[in-house]
Formats: C-alpha cells, structure tokens, sequence
C-alpha cells in the first residue's frame, strides 16, 4: 500500500481517512497514543538513536489500526516543503483539519489547538531537506530530529509543541513525512549502516534509553533491525518528483524517492 501526499487525496478518500481517524479517536486509541508518547518522552523515544525507529512503529501501528475499520486508508503525509502545506486556513487544510480553530473539519471532537501564528518558526525547505540527505551515516543523517522534526511541531503549535503531540492528526502526518525523508535516505545508502546505537549527536543526544542497541527492544516491544525496511513492514511512499530534481539540480546525480512495492 502506498503512502501519499495529503493533497493528492481526493475526496472520497479524505473522508475515509477522516471516518478511520474518528473512529479511532471514538475507541480511545488516539487518548492512548498521546499518552503513551507523552509519558514515554524522556525515556526512549526521543533525543537519541531510537527515534527514527520507534516513531516508525508507532505509524504502522496507527494505519494499520486505521485499516482495521477503513481498509483501503494509508496513511498520508504532510510535504511541508510544498506551497500548499504552508497556509492552515485554506485548503484541505482548512476543511480537512478545521484551520487553525479546529472548526468546521473533520475532527471537531478532537482537543488539539493550535495557535494563531507561527511564532517565528518556519517549515524547511527543499534545501534543506537535500542537505539533510546528503548525510553520511546513520549518525549524521539522525541529527534531522533536531533539523527538520522540531518546525512542523512548532509551527503548528497547540498540542503539536508538547509531548502529547499524537492527539492532533496533523502528528501523524508530519512523522510519516519524517519517516519518508528517512526511507529515501535509506534507499540511496543501501551500503551504510542502516543503524548505529553509538556514536552522539552534539546538542540532540540527551537521553541514554534512547541508545537502544539494533536487537533490543524498543518501547513498545518492535527492534530497531525490524523497522530499517519499511517495505516489509508493508509500504511504500509515491514518487517524489520536486526533489528528485532539486536533488539533481544540486549535485548532477539522481535520487530515488520511492520505491516499487515487493511482489508477493
Ligand atoms: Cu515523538
């Protein structure tokens, strides 16, 4: 199944997506994520090697839940690189989300605020999300958690600047887009180290549970060695053709964004 960018979806399956979301929020799922993630903040998840995997499993366990009552749902993600993604009072993101008052949207049970200005932090741009790939190694590549995870939180504000970030969809979104940049990082760097549980980070590294080894247990039970391949784990991403040109435009070489989904 392929993940997609939100404003690719059409409407049909926006309001899938949005029944599967409610759903979920309905069954307390969404409550649980938020303080699973909230209460697991300083101990594992974040502020060290564990982050790209354990984020990775907490998404495939959030579409497949979403499947479970919507099955044809992936979950979509927000390229905040895009025009479109940068203006939350229009758009889809006006009557998907509700804008910035959560009104009128899909998710108007939902708690999550948001604030009325960006306070000053602004969404990274495509230059810098080449930047971010042209990393080395999995050490350098993960120093992203401090590049471009923190803006899409911060400038949504609400409940995506705190720890129970996961009761805004709009979490969702951003770490699938996280999620993505990190699978085309993997795909053009099959021969490094996919994974490095030594090494640190200056200025991100500031919690030692989240040096888990490549065999060991996560929070929540999955192993980074079980999360490097997302296709196994039963999707792809669709094509990324604005950075694959920005990516050539730069360096002269390609890039592949995506990847053919595995034939049974
Ligand atoms: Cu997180």
């Amino acid at each position: 199944m392929q993940r997609r960018d939100i404003n690719t979806l059409t409407e049909t399956e926006l309001a899938s997506l949005g029944k599967a979301f409610n759903k979920l929020w309905s069954d307390k799922v969404i409550q649980k994520n938020a303080k699973l993630h909230e209460d697991s903040f300083f101990k594992g998840i974040h502020w060290g090697p564990a982050f790209l995997p354990w984020h990775r499993d907490f998404l495939r366990k959030l579409e497949l839940a979403l499947q479970r009552h919507e099955k044809t749902v992936t979950l979509p993600y927000w390229d905040w690189t895009t025009n479109k993604s940068r203006d939350l009072n229009a758009g889809i993101w006006e009557s998907f989300f509700g804008g910035r008052d959560n009104k009128g949207g899909k998710f108007d049970s939902w708690t999550y605020t948001r604030n009325d200005s960006d306070g000053g932090h602004k969404l990274p741009t495509t230059s810098t999300v080449v930047s971010e790939l042209e990393a080395k190694s999995f050490l350098a590549y993960r120093a992203m958690e401090s590049g471009t995870h923190p803006p899409g939180h911060r400038w949504t504000g609400g409940s995506m600047a705190k720890g129970d970030s996961p009761l805004d969809p709009l979490f969702y979104l951003h770490h699938c887009n996280l999620d993505r940049l990190w699978s085309i990082w993997q795909i053009n760097n099959p021969k490094l180290d996919q994974y490095e549980h030594t090494g640190k980070l200056a200025g991100n590294d500031r919690v030692e549970a989240a040096r888990v080894p490549l065999n060991e247990k996560m929070i929540g039970g999955a192993t980074p060695a079980s999360m490097l391949d997302h296709a196994a784990l039963g999707y792809t991403y669709a094509q990324d053709q604005a950075l694959e040109t920005a990516w050539r435009k730069k360096h002269g070489t390609a890039i592949k964004t995506h990847v053919s989904p595995a034939v049974a």
